[in-house]
């Protein structure tokens, strides 16, 4: 069994993928609607509540214990605080393409998401990513510099726990975002996403971005390698929605 990363053919499968709120998307800044009612996004990552990385086949994740509201995201276009379950990255075989929303057609080389659900109106994750306010997910593009490097991401190779990773050191300087209603961007690509994506990108290193294109789609001891990259998922016709912005 190869693994192979085909989002042309999801809809047969998975007719929602033509749906009419689908990730990701384009965001086209001057077209975004300034809206002076959104207030700043607020994250509480305070706490020490990482659990484990694994390569899950398509992307490598970091779990959070979610059984509490030790990790939030809260503001801006959410009603209530959503809980942080993982993150996890999209990225490609060449420096400026594998990001999954791009910015006036533009791509970055790399695309961060920290999935966070609604646990005041859903019981457990899996309700909440049926549901049309269930999951809210922040959105952080990284952008390649040789010279530059914010991220510890050589903890990101293997599988392992992690007894504190505090993803506040993901994070650039502002905060300021746009948002929009949207879905997952891989199957089943529910309609529950509530997406709230940075203006500002983080920067990595070009070498940094080399480690994730050695990771496998496949298990070592298979006979048919194939590397796991390119994993992102093209922008989606846009529907009718408006692309709001914090500022
Ligand atoms: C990636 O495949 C992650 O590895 C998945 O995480 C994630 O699924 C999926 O992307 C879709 O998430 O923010 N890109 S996205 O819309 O978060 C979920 C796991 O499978 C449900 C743990
Ligand atoms: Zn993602």
């Amino acid at each position: 069994m190869v693994a192979v990363w085909s989002p042309s053919v999801w809809h047969k499968n998975y007719p929602v993928a033509q749906g009419n709120r689908q990730s990701p998307i384009d965001i086209v800044p001057h077209q975004a609607l300034h809206d002076p009612s959104l207030g700043p996004v607020v994250l509480n990552y305070d706490q020490c509540t990482s659990m484990n990385i694994t390569n899950n086949g398509h992307s490598v994740v970091v779990q959070f214990d979610d059984s509490d509201d030790r990790s939030v995201i809260q503001g801006g276009p959410l009603d209530n605080p959503y809980r942080l379950k993982q993150f996890h990255f999209h990225w490609g075989e060449k420096g400026c393409h594998g990001s999954e929303h791009t910015v006036a057609g533009n791509s970055y080389a790399s695309e961060l998401h920290l999935v966070h659900w609604n646990a005041v109106k859903y019981k457990t994750f899996g309700e909440a990513a049926t549901a049309p306010d269930g999951l809210a997910v922040l959105g952080i593009f990284l952008e390649v510099n040789s010279l530059l490097s914010v991220i510890p991401f050589s903890i990101l190779l293997v599988s392992t726990t992690v007894n504190c990773f505090n993803p506040k050191c993901l994070l650039p300087s502002s905060l300021h975002y746009w948002t929009y209603l949207g879905s997952l961007t891989t199957p089943p690509l529910h309609e529950s996403v509530i997406w709230i994506v940075l203006r500002e990108p983080i920067i990595v290193s070009e070498k940094q971005l080399g480690k994730f294109r050695m990771l496998l789609f496949t298990g070592e001891e298979e006979d048919q390698r194939i590397r796991m990259e390119n994993n992102f998922r093209p922008p989606q016709p846009l529907k009718g929605r408006k692309v709001r912005s914090s500022i």
